[in-house]
């Protein structure tokens, strides 16, 4: 069966649901490890006051049995404790839509004045659905050899250059934990937190860019045969799908387009040496394609980044129009966040891990991790031996 996932819940319902189908049987689920990754989204310099109200935890109500997944359908359940849905008082409704946030599409699609019927389920208080089904993908990801790592790249005007590689991301996993804007480089973490912290006190908002590295996919996982399951499409779907996100681009991504082919594509080189039980010998000098060339896994880390706009709930508010008396007005002012791009990071870091999860199971299918890990050891094997005798 394939892996899939879908969520359900609104942001002050009583709960998100997540129902994530097609793991494998026999994989341990590592409950702290999931509850870490909901504990990161909520946090990150710039979160609003939701986030001192919730503890988002997760409740696995199915197809886990003394912490290893039975193969049946997993659902978790993470509770709202600031769940007000019906209660009329304290969540009048809403009719100065916000730009940039889907009040007016939705109250129009829906046919309503009441803007919060839509604001509900499009708030990226969903994400943590998103975030407990991916983390869930990863305990699969982990133990067939593949971790990911995301990070802030970008606040606004302030970028940092560092440089991740397969050797120095874990150390870079603990600068970035230590960092309260979810940035490993300790310079402009501090001028990131510093202009988000002038957005707030200009009751405006701010987005950026977030970075997610995968490391340890074997060659292949993809496909070039049906345009839909190319991985690159597949991720870049993914990410799109992320409230906020208004671009994706993998390895040198745009900036491909105004290179010559011989400063984009990568050489192909061959390192008898670097041959090893994973590693197969093909090295490149360099990763502009992001780890995928004709929608697979080239052997190289696969590298998305994200682009997030600014938070739409301003202060300071925007000029918009009241829906019942259609007078220009200021747009509606919720409790909210200035910046979310450090949750954002670790939402990228989790739905792109659940697509390489998808990928993976694909190449290596099995009801039971036995028959995966099997699976992977075989092709591997048999990568390892090309040109193999009987295929040419
Ligand atoms: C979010 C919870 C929300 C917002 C944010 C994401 O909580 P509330 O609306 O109750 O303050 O903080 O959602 C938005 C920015 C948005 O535009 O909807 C969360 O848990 O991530």
């Amino acid at each position: 069966m394939a892996l899939s996932y879908r969520t359900a819940g609104e942001s002050h319902g009583p709960a998100l649901l997540a129902l994530v189908e097609g793991l494998p049987a026999a994989l341990p689920v590592d409950l702290d490890f999931i509850n870490g990754e909901l504990r990161r989204r909520q946090g990150g310099y710039g979160r609003g006051g939701r986030q001192r109200i919730e503890t988002d935890t997760a409740r696995v109500l199915s197809g886990v049995r003394l912490g290893r997944t039975i193969g049946s359908p997993i659902a978790i359940e993470i509770a709202n404790r600031d769940s007000r849905l019906d209660d009329l008082e304290r969540t009048p409704p809403v009719h100065r839509p916000r730009p940039g946030h889907a009040d007016l599409a939705g109250s129009v699609k829906w046919l309503t004045n009441d803007c919060r019927e839509t604001l509900e389920r499009a708030s990226a208080r969903e994400t943590a659905a998103r975030v407990a089904a991916g983390s869930l993908a990863r305990c699969f990801l982990r133990a067939i050899g593949i971790e990911c790592f995301a990070f802030v790249r970008a606040v606004l005007d302030v970028r940092s250059d560092i440089a991740v590689t397969p050797e120095s991301w874990t150390a870079l996993r603990t600068a970035r934990d230590a960092s309260e804007v979810y940035c490993p480089d300790a310079d402009a973490s501090a001028a990131m937190i510093d202009r988000i912290h002038r957005m707030k006190t200009e009751h405006d908002t701010a987005g950026g860019l977030v970075e997610c590295h995968v490391f340890g996919c074997p060659i292949g996982l993809g496909t070039c045969m049906r345009w839909e399951d190319r991985l690159d499409a597949r991720i870049g779907g993914a990410v799109m799908g992320i409230q906020a996100f208004k671009s994706v681009e993998i390895g040198l991504g745009r900036e491909s387009a105004f290179r010559p082919g011989s400063a984009v594509h990568d050489p192909i080189a061959y390192d008898a040496g670097r041959q090893g039980e994973r590693h197969l010998g093909f090295v490149r000098s360099s990763n502009n394609a992001g780890g995928l060339e004709g929608g697979m896994t080239n052997g190289m880390p696969v590298v998305v980044t994200g682009a997030m706009k600014p938070i739409a709930t301003l202060g300071k508010g925007m000029p918009s129009v009241d829906l019942t008396t259609k007078e220009a007005t200021g747009s509606q002012y919720e409790r909210s966040d200035v910046s979310a791009i450090a949750a954002a990071s670790v939402v990228l870091e989790n739905v792109v891990a659940f697509e390489i999860a998808r990928a993976a199971l694909e190449k290596f299918p099995g009801d039971t991790m036995i028959e995966v890990e099997s699976a992977v050891d075989a092709y591997l094997r048999m990568a390892r031996q090309l040109p193999l005798p009987r295929r040419g």
